[in-house]
């Protein structure tokens, strides 16, 4: 399933997932299903069709196709949770859906689904070119295929859906603390599928994880009408609230149902559940607060990449990752360059683990932002991941654009306008970009962090306390004086396995050094409340452009585990540090 949880027990839903007929395509369909496809492989859904040993490099369009058995008339919605990278969704031949971005997700409704055998074809296409301003040949793979999920639901006719839930959690003093008194804001929305006027009612109800109701709330009788959109906006009150953090990550469940009015009955016709955290973030004089206290971040930077899977991800790796991740004692993950799976999200709010979510953009030059495509194609991920992913207690930065043209008046304009998109769908988050400028930076007055990615030892010599020193000043100077700091890279390449006591660039020992000289410099700068290794694990970038003549076996070997999670000589050192301060703290 798409979730970790049960978030819907009333709506009716199937995963898709399975083994599909695919075929490649040879020209890309105008505006109809391409005919004449020669289905010849079967691949997973979800999956990246590299998995298949004749599709190892394949980039191009293909089909996927299957048939689906709808058992009574109804709407049906088909939600697509990530689709690398551009896909076109045809049922019984007709073109219902067309998304691009394969890192965030989509849905479509199909209405009036007649009993019995339909296809459901994806044409999907992970090529680069004139379509796609951000997957461009870069330093991490684009795969192709349905990556992530992909949800059936059955809609009931005559009926209405909740079509989104937004759970802001508020304290507004955190000096009166008293009896866990929490407010929340919520917005929901509604769609009515029916042809006539539709009268019901919600009900909402909080309850401790597997636990009962502790308060629940009904709202009065509204009135939607054929075809209607409907938004609430409420203010709740709450006592005896556990708030969520780090070290005690207490999740509630937030319900909502919908009970719809007939002649002479109540029925319950929807439910949407979603798993939400009391907390709040705030930035304050140079410090990140979460829940009014200074917070340090030390965690990594991670592809969603794994030679076994490629993008996709089965929930087993997900949670080894962030197992091995929390062994070093970190306690935050940078999703770079793009929003992540949502399980992953869901199991960061279970663990506890602060999230650094970021829109889908890496390394793009004035010339890349000028795409005809780019300004479209970022609102769009901009406006989804915060959309989707909104109610995630453990996101607690939302950043853009990583290492693109903030150093020039042009691109400035981008980076302005993006931060205002995002500030204006949620303003409970603190903003930030990770920004490789160093002096020339001029858009850090537009963040509420500023964040460097700077490579001491590795891409230069310099010694990465004086770096960081001088980076603080550069901020200051830049517009970004009392504002937290973050450095969100940092790392040198290890090629795992090769070891040699000249601790030449390269050995694992020299990658070690350079992270341990780094991290020795910003756990000991209070003004740094955050720090993000580059990276987690090594990944695979793409055959195409200048990568593969400067990323030795097609891969980013800055991983402190290989592509395959096996530890290099840097994970200890990396423990040691992240462990070691943690005890200090605790005074352990
Ligand atoms: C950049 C970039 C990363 C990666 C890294 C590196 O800072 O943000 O995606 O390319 O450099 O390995 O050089």
């Amino acid at each position: 399933m798409d979730r970790l949880f049960q978030n819907h027990r009333i709506r009716a839903r199937e995963s898709l997932e399975g083994v599909w007929d695919f075929g490649k395509l040879r020209t890309l369909s105008l505006d109809g299903l391409s005919e004449n496809i020669d289905y010849s492989y079967k691949v997973a859904v979800p999956g990246c069709w590299e998995m298949n040993p004749q599709l190892l490099t394949y980039r191009g369009q293909g089909i996927y196709r299957r048939s689906i058995y709808i058992h009574h008339t109804a709407h049906v919605r088909l939600l697509f949770k990530g689709v690398s990278h551009t896909a076109k969704v045809f049922w019984d031949g007709q073109l219902v859906a067309e998304h691009y971005n394969a890192y965030t997700a989509f849905n479509t409704m199909i209405t009036n689904v007649q009993q019995g055998y339909h296809e459901l074809c994806v044409e999907v296409d992970n090529s680069f070119g004139q379509h796609s301003a951000l997957h461009i040949p870069n330093d991490y793979y684009t795969y192709g295929g349905i990556i992530r999920p992909l949800i059936m639901e059955i809609i009931p006719l005559q009926s209405c859906s909740i079509q989104s839930v937004q759970f802001t959690p508020v304290k507004e003093d955190w000096t009166k603390d008293e009896h866990g008194h929490w407010q929340a804001k919520v917005r929901i929305a509604l769609q009515s599928h029916a042809d006539h006027t539709i009268k019901g009612h919600i009900k909402f109800g909080l309850s401790p994880l597997q636990q009962a109701t502790i308060w629940e709330q009904e709202l009065s009788e509204i009135t939607i009408e054929a075809g209607q959109y409907f938004e609430i906006l409420h203010t709740f009150t709450f006592s005896d609230i556990q708030s969520w953090c780090s070290d005690h990550p207490y999740l509630y469940e937030w319900q909502t149902f919908w009970y719809q009015h007939e002649l002479s009955s109540v029925r319950l016709v929807d439910d949407w559940i979603e798993r939400v955290g009391f907390r709040t973030i705030q930035t304050y004089e140079e410090k990140l607060l979460l829940n009014n206290q200074p917070i340090v971040l030390k965690g990594f930077n991670r592809h969603e990449d794994h030679p076994m899977v490629g993008a996709s991800f089965p929930i087993a790796l997900m949670v080894q990752d962030l197992d091995l991740m929390i062994q070093t004692g970190a306690n935050a993950v940078r999703t770079s360059h793009y929003p992540n799976d949502e399980r992953f999200l869901d199991l960061c709010d279970e663990y506890g683990i602060l999230v650094w979510e970021e829109n889908h953009a890496r390394g793009l030059s004035i010339e890349d932002m000028r795409h005809p495509q780019f300004i479209k194609q970022c609102e769009q991920v901009n406006r989804e991941m915060v959309y989707q992913h909104y109610n995630h207690p453990s996101i607690i930065i939302w950043a853009i654009l990583n290492e693109c043209a903030s150093d020039l008046e042009e691109g400035r304009i981008h980076y302005q306008r993006q931060l205002e998109q995002i500030r204006s769908l949620d303003n409970s988050r603190p903003l930030s970009f990770a920004s490789h400028h160093r002096e020339n930076e001029i858009c850090f007055d537009l963040a509420d962090i500023v964040s460097f990615n700077l490579y001491p030892g590795w891409y230069g010599d310099e010694d990465p306390a004086e770096l960081c020193d001088l980076a603080r000043g550069w901020a200051d100077q830049a517009g970004g004086k009392g504002k937290p700091m973050i450095m969100s890279e940092f790392g040198a390449d290890g090629f795992y396995g090769y070891r040699s006591s000249t601790r030449v660039k390269g050995t694992e020992e020299r990658q070690a050094d350079i992270i341990e000289s780094n991290l020795t410099a910003y756990t000991q700068r209070e003004y740094i409340s955050g720090m993000f290794i580059w990276q987690f694990c090594d990944c695979r970038v793409t055959e195409e452009g200048i990568w593969p003549m400067i990323r030795a076996r097609t891969q980013n070997n800055k991983g402190i585990v290989d592509a395959y999670r096996r530890p290099k000589l840097a994970y200890e050192v990396v423990t040691r540090y992240f462990k070691v301060s943690d005890e200090a703290l605790n005074g352990e």
